[in-house]
């Protein structure tokens, strides 16, 4: 992350239709993507915080046809939950907040992009899951994320990422970059990259069932890490889905998978003890039975007998990203030291071997609980 001063929040936060004070601001969270700032602003004595974000707009090409994605969301999530009476329904989606001219963002005298959200208090993203109700409950969210829009009126959402979850294209692309090797860095990872060309007759299925009319497309929310989800602090339900920027056109499997992938682990994503990566069974089936709980009723049997192997595809997928980015040289994901891309890899490629192992008994599991609910 470029340096971000002070004054700039101040002024950045004064182009947006925020009222009041501005106190001050301070990078937050630990998202690999966007910049993240939690802004205070004293509203007539009150302190109010602000999530302001400075869009990658290396990753993002069109923020603003973004912006239009999140807004058509927010609207519809709203809409669904105030129908429903939800009495929590404003913490329950994102409210992105216009600028002082009315648009979706704002752009600086740099080019950047910056965008702002009213902060949901008293709610908290996890790195790293610490028992069965949050996986439970995380995993019930997205389902309801994806139930609430099967239904999002107007044109098919902008694909703000074109081929975000296309495996075949992300295979391609890694044997490319492997045959350039542009930083010379590929002899140092040479059972990675065993590992990750071993897979070639699996990275299609999914797409390949899609394409044969089997597993529907829906609007799915593409990035279902356990972050990615806020959950309150005191009830410790899941309160709201954030990161909606690639939240489009997708596979149910794929987030299914991701919170396979972020939440059946008791260890972080860039974890260098590869002994640490244990899939725990009881969070797995807590995700499941969270999933199900709000999925059941659309999903159909394709899309179901292909939630585990989800998990492994997203698993492999995001591990040939980082593998990817580390022969790049480092020009997607943020990364603190060297070979951080590298040793994410070596975890994702640890978990997908370990969850070959449960597969046939997790998809037990997810066959049986989503009988039981017919
Ligand atoms: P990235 O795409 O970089 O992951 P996110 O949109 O996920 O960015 O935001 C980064 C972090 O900021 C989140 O993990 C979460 O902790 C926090 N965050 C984002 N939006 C909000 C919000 N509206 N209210 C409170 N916290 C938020
Ligand atoms: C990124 O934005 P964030 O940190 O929630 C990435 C995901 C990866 C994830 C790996 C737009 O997610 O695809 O799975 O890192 N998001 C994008 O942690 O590429
Ligand atoms: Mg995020």
């Amino acid at each position: 992350m470029t340096a971000v001063k002070t004054e700039i929040l101040k002024k950045v936060t004064a182009s947006f239709s925020i009222t009041g004070d501005y106190l001050d601001g301070a990078p937050y969270g630990s998202g690999h993507i966007n910049d993240t700032f939690a802004v205070r602003v004293s509203q007539a004595g009150r302190e109010v915080r602000y999530i302001l974000q400075r869009i990658n707009n290396h990753v993002f090409k069109d923020p603003v046809r973004l912006m239009d994605n999140v807004s058509r969301i927010c609207d519809e999530l709203q809409k669904r939950l105030h129908s429903t009476g939800d009495p929590d329904a404003s913490r329950r989606s994102l409210t992105a907040i216009p600028t002082r001219e009315g648009y979706p963002c704002h752009i600086d005298e740099e080019g950047e992009v910056w965008r702002a959200y009213l902060f949901i208090e008293n709610a908290v993203g996890y790195d790293i899951i610490e028992n069965t109700t949050q996986a439970y409950e995380a995993s019930r969210a997205f389902g309801e994320f994806q139930k609430l829009l099967t239904e999002l009126p107007g044109d098919r959402l902008y694909e703000t990422i074109p081929g975000f979850h296309d495996t075949p294209s992300r295979f391609n692309r890694f044997k490319e970059v492997l045959a350039a090797d542009p930083m010379g860095r590929a002899s140092t990872a040479g059972a990675e990259i065993d590992f990750f060309l071993s897979y070639e007759n699996e990275v299609s299925r999914l797409l390949d069932l899609s394409s044969q009319g089997l597993i529907p497309e829906r609007i799915t929310h593409n990035d279902t890490k356990l972050n990615n989800v806020l959950i309150d602090t005191v009830s410790h339900k899941a309160v709201c889905v954030i990161d909606l920027d690639t939240s489009m056109p997708g596979l149910a499997p794929y987030d299914f998978g991701d919170l396979v992938r972020t939440s059946t682990v008791q260890a972080a994503e860039d974890e260098k003890d590869l002994s640490r990566i244990v899939v725990n069974r009881d969070m797995f089936k807590a995700l499941a039975r969270g999933y199900l709980s709000t999925a059941h009723d659309f999903l159909t049997p394709h899309e179901r007998d292909n939630l585990v192997f989800g998990g492994k595809l997203m698993t492999y997928e995001v591990g040939m990203r980082f593998l990817t980015d580390y022969l790049e040289g480092d020009v997607y994901f943020k990364t603190k030291y060297d070979d951080h891309n590298l040793v994410r890899c070596r975890t994702q490629k640890t978990l997908v071997q370990r969850l070959e192992e449960l597969k046939d008994e997790f998809d037990d599991y997810v066959f049986e609980t989503a009988e039981a609910l017919r």
